[in-house]
């Protein structure tokens, strides 16, 4: 199959919230720089779903959506040496080139090298799909598109992989997982003995509050308007449970009150900007730290008072947990096969891509945490 065009099944997001549709879709090789991979396993993230809604402002339609996913390396195009055919690899929307003023600044694992092209469904070279339906150019996603049997990446977008390591359940390590622990690690730095609150208990959430107990947090709040969220959250580190909706008080109020004057460190894990100035409002005045993990629609904007910043609380976010993905994504495999961080526990059902419509009705109901396709 190398230097060919491959023909093989994919999910199609023609329009936004229309049903994806599997398709026979036509995979272009690889050009200079680039990984064709035969994608193994994908989960679905609700990034994924954020952007089917027409929601983010850099959705294009017709694409093929999905960036949490893991599998072997087909064929490279020209000047590709970091990988070859067979590798096992994890696609990273967020690339790590080594070179660019983002990767040499030791502040960021931002980088810059592809985002241009990525951000508009296209590959750097020459600006165009590797992916087609009958003639018909379908836009590239977060430059991964893993809802697919073949997807076309960036080698800067590629972590190689243990090839020991459970495709059907590494893949995970692709965005959530990362997300949170790195939230904690990295952007935050929590330190033992703090106090931690995470808002919302989704895969990201739990990841936060996991990352908080290996890094020795004293008390883990966590709030969800959901309460059957509580009872498994335990097994990830949360060791106190809010429900907004029991409180008359504003939700800041009630944890400012619980707290002794407020938390050391908060995770807003959702993405809905009201949740976003609570979680700010809950820190601890004179340090207290909050870090935006949620990604909210096109259109929405954060606020709260200047004087909550000029009192000492600290407003971040953060991007795939701050981790350099070609380089840490391989670590994380490695702590996952140390059993020094979980994975399995985060996937709750399992289905084919032909199933992926179903996978994403599973994706809005309270039980599900991962869904693992295999492709
Ligand atoms: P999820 O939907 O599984 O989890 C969200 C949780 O928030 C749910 O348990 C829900 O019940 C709860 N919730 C909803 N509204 C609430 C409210 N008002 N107050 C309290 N709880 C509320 O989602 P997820 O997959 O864990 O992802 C969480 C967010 O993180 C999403 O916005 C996703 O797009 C984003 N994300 C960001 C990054 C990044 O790099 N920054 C990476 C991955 C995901
Ligand atoms: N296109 C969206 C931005 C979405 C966003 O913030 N994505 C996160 C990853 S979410 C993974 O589930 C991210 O890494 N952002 C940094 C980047 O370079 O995109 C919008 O709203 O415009
Ligand atoms: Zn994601």
């Amino acid at each position: 199959t190398q230097g060919q065009v491959i023909t093989c099944k994919a999910a199609v997001a023609w329009e936004p919230n229309k049903p994806l549709v599997i398709e026979d879709v036509q995979v272009a090789p690889p050009q200079a720089g680039e990984v064709r991979i035969k994608i193994l396993f994908t989960a679905l993230c609700h990034t994924d779903a954020y952007t089917w809604s027409g929601q983010d402002p850099e959705g294009l339609f017709p694409c093929i959506l999905g960036h949490e996913a893991a599998g072997i390396v087909e064929s490279v195009g020209e000047g590709v040496t970091e990988v070859q055919p067979g590798d096992h690899v994890i696609p990273c929307y967020q690339a790590e080139c080594r070179e660019c003023k983002f990767c040499k600044s030791g502040k960021t694992n931002l980088c810059g090298k592809v985002r241009a092209a990525t951000g508009v469904g296209v590959m750097m070279s020459d600006r165009k799909s590797r992916f087609s339906v009958n003639g018909t150019p379908i836009y590239h996603f977060m430059g991964t598109s893993t809802f697919s049997q073949y997807t076309v990446v960036h080698d800067v977008s590629v972590a190689k992989i243990d090839p020991a390591a459970p495709l059907d359940k590494v893949c995970l390590l692709g965005c959530g997982v990362p997300t949170g622990l790195g939230a904690v690690w990295n952007t935050a730095k929590v330190e033992s003995g703090s106090i931690v609150a995470v808002f919302g208990l989704g895969t990201v959430g739990l990841a936060v509050a996991e990352g908080a107990k290996a890094a020795g947090a004293s008390r883990i709040i966590g709030i969800d308007i959901d309460s059957k969220k509580f009872d498994r959250a335990k097994d990830f580190g949360v060791t106190e449970f809010v429900n907004p909706k029991d409180h008359e008080k504003p939700i800041q109020q009630v944890l400012v009150d619980l707290t002794d004057g407020g938390v050391d460190y908060s995770f807003e894990c959702i993405g809905n900007v009201s949740v976003m100035r609570a979680a700010l409002e809950c820190c601890h005045k004179g340090w207290g730290t909050s870090v935006i993990v949620g990604v909210a629609a096109s259109g929405q904007e954060i606020s709260t008072r200047p004087f909550q910043l000029v009192t000492g609380r600290v407003w971040k976010g953060t991007a795939f947990g701050g981790f350099k993905s070609r380089s840490q994504v391989p670590w994380l495999v490695d702590k996952y096969m140390k059993k020094e961080i979980k994975v399995d526990e985060y996937i709750t059902h399992n289905l084919t891509l032909g199933e992926i419509n179903k996978a994403f009705d599973l994706l809005h109901e309270g039980g599900c945490l991962r869904c693992v396709l295999e492709v």
